[in-house]
């Protein structure tokens, strides 16, 4: 009975309360988009055509994932809207928008109301004396993605013009909870003291009062638990003068807390609301999380979560999808997290930006340690303009983000000086290292007064000059960006430089802020090559990496690099325009060595992936007899059997979350299975392999379809993913068989078979980017026919200015030999191409197909080089028999 009444007694105090608190309305539809480059308002005012309707979240730059020149330049966004006098009365109305890269100048029916720089975080601006009651309002956005002066000045990832995040119209009580400090909360919860009995807890806030009186009202903060339950609370009277601020900082405990943890992300919320003096009206409220948690970091012993050391492991993550751009849903966002999640990752860098807040509410409720940094990457412009920039965009992260127990620490700097050397001269460069440290040390403080409870770090590449001239000395963390094996070097260079500096720098705390390889599912190896972009190198890197970095204590953790394979506009790798050095492709389908990791950081549910899902469709060379591929599975299981079309191959014990079988291949579908026991269940897994054969001695051939392509100068099946034509890898000639004669593979840089170049004209980029230099002849023993043979030449050598993110290249090798190369090509001793010249038929960085029918008699096809001027070479070549 008494809890009936009880219970009565609080629904109508609860039905008592007046709620005329904020109202939070998406602002989204109903938007206008221009390219306009005009930047005066009153011009643009006047364009009638040239508007597209358009919804936020909206970017210009689709055109990033076709071209390196996409659209950096000004656009103009415009809305018209109403509001009523009635809803309007004693309210201040707002808007607050996301993002918006990369400035943006805010009008409203003609009049400037503000100007944002800054690209990856919100900003909010009050409108509620401009806003008009009797007429439509216009709003106006005029934005610009390219700024010499907003960070980042350069970096490996496309800057996506547009209002790419969400905008919402927030209307509140002239009381409020701000809503202006830097488009933060308003609240800072804190946890000054903190351990399993108790937990002290500090809400700090601003209050503001746009009334002409002076206001008196009452301040509740409490804490809830998940079941909603008050679990502290702290009630009080406040004064706020006529258009005033009040600030307040609460101090709340609470007994024996639930502590948040990646196994275990207990969430609590503190409420903060105002009402009126007799607790009648609600004037605001807000509810941020609280995750009761507590950190630190040790060079020797590595991080410790809640008093438990942890390894922090996981990835990078950038935020496109195409064709999307960066403008991407909430429901996007979180997808991305709980994918991470599902791969087993603790840690997540949010490289190398701060990114949507649905993406911070997902680590904290899905338990993931995060690493937040601001856009200031590659190079740091002299002068005030971009010091200030730089500081409120790490002023708006921390504000904005504060109230995620997910953060762990704050990024500012990425590989902060690694375009000086390319950009400056050498006499200059001193300076330009005395701004970046003043502007390091400038960042560091603003952290620390911020933030004294997060950690600061920052990520170099591997490079001593971060050690030398004393960057590396200044945040808490040390950030490594190491690609040894990728860009150069060997895996074991990785051991070197991380051993190496922590014997030199023992007690600097050192993070593997980023490792990886790229990969494209269109070539494939047999015998992967460093920089060859085939998936086997990756996943081999990979392999390489995870265990090393494990091993030693003394690396606080890592972020590979990168999650997801990303727009990189200016890349001109074997997938052009995206750098693809993802463990899930661009549309989120895993790559096989999403299950490595999967394998390799998940102990709570058995793993077992046979890894041929980014190979399902090969040719293998062969006259009729099984070949054996290598076939790996990733498992965190201790043994796995494989079977392939219901043969048992063998059991075999995991190493390294993986095992790797030679199995037999047979033409059309071959089907494995893989299968082990964990905790005394059966597990298994069904993968099916479709194989093609191509005849190693076409002379035998009979008369079938004979069509032969070879990747001429690699050492990669590439396969055209529109056509499904497998060209192969390619071969020195022996008699009965096919092959090149002479000749040598062209390495763009020493020891890197794969290059870096544009090739315009094809979608087969990659097929195009490799080829034999000085070749003589390629000759096929074949029956006699008619045949179609085709050449493919491609022209990777026009100059173009060094890229950044290409870490490991030299000064390009042949240019001028290839430039000016001119050569004569016969076939079967009848002259074909006369002094041709790739530069003079197609010019630079294209590519070119030549097709000859020839009739064969005499038992083979010889393509024959012979070079005029410069060297002869050869991207690609196919037969296809006619008759
Ligand atoms: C780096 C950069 C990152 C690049 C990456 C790469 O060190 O920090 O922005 O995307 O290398 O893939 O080369």
């Amino acid at each position: 009975m008494k809890k009936i009444f009880l219970l009565i007694l609080c629904l109508s105090t609860m039905y008592l309360v007046v709620n005329a608190g904020r109202v939070v309305q998406s602002f989204n539809d109903g938007w206008y988009y221009a390219a306009c480059d005009d930047n005066r308002l009153q011009e643009v005012q006047r364009h009638e055509e040239g508007w597209q309707r358009v919804h936020l979240p909206h970017t210009w730059n689709a055109d990033a994932y076709s071209t390196r020149n996409y659209r950096r330049a000004s656009s103009w966004y415009k809305k018209e809207f109403r509001t009523d006098a009635a809803q309007m009365r004693d309210k201040q109305l707002y808007l607050k928008f996301d993002a918006v890269n990369s400035l943006a100048d805010v009008y409203l029916n003609g009049e400037l109301l503000t100007t944002h720089k800054g690209g990856y975080s919100a900003f909010t601006v009050d409108i509620t004396d401009k806003v008009r009651t009797d007429a439509p309002n216009l709003l106006m956005v005029h934005v610009n993605n390219q700024n010499d002066r907003i960070p980042p000045l350069s970096g490996d990832f496309t800057i996506f013009g547009g209002i790419y995040r969400n905008v919402w119209l927030i209307s509140a009580a002239k009381q409020h909870i701000s809503l202006t400090d830097y488009a933060s909360t308003g609240i800072y919860v804190d946890l000054p003291s903190v351990s399993e009995d108790r937990a002290e807890i500090s809400v700090r806030g601003t209050l503001v009062n746009r009334d002409v009186r002076r206001a008196v009202l009452k301040l509740d903060v409490e804490v809830l638990d998940t079941d909603g339950k008050t679990v502290a609370q702290s009630l009080r009277s406040v004064r706020i003068d006529a258009d005033g601020a009040f600030a307040f900082e609460e101090r709340l405990q609470l007994e024996r807390p639930q502590l948040w943890s990646p196994d275990s992300p207990y969430l609590y919320s503190v409420k903060v609301s105002l009402k009126d003096v007799r607790g009648k009206v609600l004037k605001d409220e807000t509810r941020v999380s609280l995750g009761v948690r507590w950190f630190s970091v040790d060079a020797q012993e590595g991080f410790k979560l809640n008093g438990e050391p942890l390894k922090l492991m996981g990835a990078c993550r950038h935020q496109d999808q195409m064709p999307m751009g960066i403008a991407l849903s909430d429901e996007m966002h979180r997808r991305d997290m709980q994918l991470l999640k599902d791969m087993g990752v603790n840690f997540v860098r949010l490289a190398h930006y701060p990114q949507d807040d649905a993406v911070l509410r997902a680590c904290d409720e899905l338990g993931m340690l995060v690493w937040e940094e601001i856009p200031v990457v590659d190079l740091i412009a002299l002068g005030d303009e971009f010091r200030a920039n730089a500081t409120s965009a790490l002023r708006e992260m921390i504000r904005q983000h504060y109230n995620h127990p997910s953060v762990i620490m704050w990024g500012y700097m990425n590989e902060a000086v690694i375009q000086l050397q390319y950009r400056v001269k050498k006499q200059w460069l001193n300076g330009f290292y005395e701004n970046t440290l003043a502007l390091a040390r400038h960042l560091e403080e603003t952290l620390k007064r911020e933030d004294p409870y997060r950690l600061s770090t920052m990520a170099y590449h591997g490079n001593q000059i971060y050690n030398k001239i004393g960057l590396s000395n200044i945040t808490d963390i040390s950030g490594w960006n190491l690609y040894q094996g990728w860009y150069e070097n060997d895996f074991k260079s990785f051991d070197r430089f991380v051993d190496e500096e922590h014997r030199k720098y023992p007690h600097r705390p050192l993070i593997i802020s980023e490792f990886g390889a790229g990969s494209d599912p269109r070539l494939q190896s047999l015998d992967p090559q460093i920089f060859d972009f085939s998936m086997q190198w990756q996943q081999l890197y990979l392999e390489y990496y995870l265990p090393a970095i494990m091993k030693r204590p003394f690396i606080v953790g890592a972020t590979e690099w990168n999650f997801i394979d990303f727009s990189s506009a200016s890349r001109r790798e074997a997938t052009l325009h995206i750098n693809n050095k993802g463990l899930m492709y661009n549309d989120r389908r895993p790559k096989d060595v999403f299950y490595y990791f999967q394998a390799f950081l998940r102990k709570d549910i058995p793993v077992l992936h046979i890894a041929v899902d980014d190979w399902k469709h090969r040719t293998v060379v062969s006259d009729g007899e099984a070949v054996e591929h290598p076939v790996k599975v990733y498992s965190n299981l201790d043994k796995v059997e494989l079977s392939v079309n219901g043969t048992k191959l063998s059991v075999q014990g995991i190493e390294n979350c993986h095992a790797v079988w030679q199995v037999p291949l047979v033409v059309g579908r071959n089907t494995l299975v893989a299968s082990g026991i964990c905790h005394g269940k059966k597990v298994e897994q069904v993968s099916d392999i479709f194989v093609k054969m191509q005849p190693r001695h076409i002379a035998a051939v009979g008369s079938g379809q004979l069509e032969l392509a070879v990747n001429v100068g690699s050492n990669c099946f590439f396969t055209d993913d529109k056509s499904g034509l497998c060209w192969l890898p390619d071969q020195a000639y022996t008699p009965g068989s096919w092959g090149y004669i002479g000749g040598e593979i062209f390495h763009r840089s020493p020891g890197r078979i794969g290059t870096t170049a544009e090739v315009k004209d094809t979608r087969n980029v990659p097929l195009l980017q490799t080829k034999r230099k000085g070749i003589k002849a390629y000759r096929f023993d074949l029956p006699d026919g008619d045949y179609e043979v085709e050449l493919l030449f491609a022209d990777l050598n026009a100059r173009s200015e060094r890229v950044t993110y290409d870490l490991g290249a030299v000064a390009t090798l042949d240019n001028a030999d290839f430039r000016g190369s001119v050569f004569n090509v016969s076939v079967n001793g009848r002259p074909w191409l006369s002094h041709f010249s790739l530069a003079i038929e197609v010019g630079g960085n294209r590519c070119i197909s030549k097709k000859l029918r020839i009739a064969v008699t005499g038992g083979n096809l010889t393509v024959d080089f012979e070079a005029v001027k410069g060297m002869t070479f050869l991207n690609g070549i196919k037969i296809f028999r006619i008759h």
